[in-house]
């Protein structure tokens, strides 16, 4: 979190994490349609000629509040390709949120664990605590066939501190939701330090309100074919 009074700003870095194709660009795509176009930036897309990110995407979500301050929202997505484990460990760097972007077909339920816990070394290794890094859970591609099933994610959610939200990306479901709790979750570790409504001039459920206030309608859904 970087607070800079004298611009009367606010920056919040939140980092899509998560395995190969497991659908981090996708939320990015998905919420520069559905959020508020005066709020968001242009989405910088760094990919190969395949679609898999080579860097990072940066999607910049900005929110002007009632007491002058503009709070400024900078969502990345790291590279999921094996290859990109150092360019992982640069984008987390200072990084306020994690959402993990795990895949919910059964397939890849060993590359989600082997990234969580890569997520958890690199958060580490760049001098943050993984257990107090606010973090959420979004299981995608639930309308895959040979998915965890919804009691399996009930059991993981039971088991584990972090939240979970369950995904359809290519259709935009469920990713505001994510975003949302992370950072709900974000603004609620701040405010154990901090006096948000005293810096922000108001209180983080406003703060919330006015990023996701003015959504647009989710995008129709894709024609399905109708081969035999
Ligand atoms: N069926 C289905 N496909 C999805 C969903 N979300 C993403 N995809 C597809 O999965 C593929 C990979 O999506 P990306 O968003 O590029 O994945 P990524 O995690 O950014 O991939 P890397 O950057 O290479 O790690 C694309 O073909 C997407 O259209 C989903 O909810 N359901
Ligand atoms: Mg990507």
């Amino acid at each position: 979190m970087q607070f800079n009074s004298s611009q009367r700003e606010i920056t919040i870095k939140v980092v899509y994490y998560g395995p190969p194709l497991s659908g981090k660009t996708t939320n990015l795509q998905a919420l520069h349609k559905l959020l508020d176009p005066s709020q968001t930036g242009h989405l910088t897309v760094l990919d190969t000629a395949d679609d898999r990110t080579l860097f990072f995407d940066l999607l910049p979500v900005t929110t002007q509040l009632a007491s002058g301050f503009s709070v400024k929202l900078k969502l990345f997505t790291v590279p999921g390709q094996v290859i990109h484990t150092a360019t992982r460990r640069i984008v987390l760097a200072g990084a306020d949120g994690v959402a993990f972007i795990a895949d919910s077909q059964r397939s890849q339920s060993r590359a989600n664990n082997e990234f969580w816990h890569g997520m958890r070394t690199h958060l580490k290794e760049n001098g943050l605590d993984p257990d107090a890094t606010p973090t959420v859970i979004q299981f995608n591609k639930r309308d895959l066939p040979e998915v965890r099933s919804d009691a399996e994610l009930a059991e993981i959610r039971s088991r584990g501190k972090e939240p979970i939200y369950p995904a359809v990306a290519i259709r935009g479901e469920g990713v505001v939701e994510t975003l949302r709790g992370l950072l709900d979750l974000v603004l609620k570790a701040w405010s154990q330090h901090y006096e948000v409504r005293r810096h922000l001039g108001c209180s983080p459920d406003e703060l919330i309100a006015s990023i996701f206030g003015h959504l647009r309608p989710l995008p129709p859904e894709p024609p399905t074919s109708k081969g035999t």
